[in-house]
């Protein structure tokens, strides 16, 4: 029996949402859920949303509070990711440099080995924004993302542009890796038999 027989499709994947506080994370996942923007307050603590993306396919979305104060939170969430969707607001400069220490802290995690990342440069709409290849050269994409699959999505969240576009690149990242993340435990059990 080949192993591609005994592999399932993937009928979930979850989506860990992170970034600094005021990224636009809750803003982000109300108008995936709802189509619409919402007036937001920050985030204590996490919201937990379940979006069918197509028939028999649903991404379920953990966005956690930004603060200072969250953060060190973050790291019980990273568990069963299978997708990272890190949230950047591209107007706010002085705090580029904050954003990717965290970034870059949080790959390192054991929990977030291999595990794909969809990079949002939100808040295109504001004067002065980094466009997405000024983000993915600050933030080192291609080093620090060497190991697993990464994209980086202009987007903003009132508008909804390329929002569809990060769900699409979301859904196919997290697929693979769940499917990947399936084989290698049929290995393991294989191997313990
Ligand atoms: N102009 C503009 N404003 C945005 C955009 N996305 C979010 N915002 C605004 O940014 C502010 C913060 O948004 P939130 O969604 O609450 O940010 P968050 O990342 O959830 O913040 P925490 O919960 O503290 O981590 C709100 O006033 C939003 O309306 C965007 O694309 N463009
Ligand atoms: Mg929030």
């Amino acid at each position: 029996m080949g192993l591609g027989s005994i592999t399932r499709r993937p009928l979930q994947a979850n989506i860990l949402m992170l970034g600094l506080d005021s990224a636009g994370k809750s803003t982000l996942l109300y108008k995936f859920k709802y189509n619409d923007v919402f007036l937001t307050i920050p985030t204590i603590g996490f919201n937990v949303d379940m979006i069918e993306i197509e028939k028999d396919f649903t991404l379920t979305f953990w966005d956690v509070g930004g603060q200072k104060k969250m953060r060190p939170v973050w790291c019980n969430f990273l568990e069963n990711a299978d997708g990272l969707l890190y949230v950047v607001d591209s107007s706010d400069k002085q705090r580029l440099e904050e954003s990717k220490k965290e970034f870059e802290l949080i790959l390192k995690n054991e929990f977030l080995k291999s595990v794909p990342v969809v990079m949002l440069a939100n808040k295109q709409d504001l004067p002065g924004a980094l466009n997405a290849e000024e983000i993915t050269r600050r933030f080192n994409m291609k080093k620090y993302c060497s190991d697993r699959n990464w994209y980086v999505q202009p987007c903003c969240a009132i508008t909804g542009e390329g929002l569809s576009e990060a769900l699409q690149r979301l859904t196919t990242f997290a697929k693979h890796f769940s499917r990947s993340k399936e084989t290698f435990t049929i290995f393991k059990e294989i191997e313990t038999l």
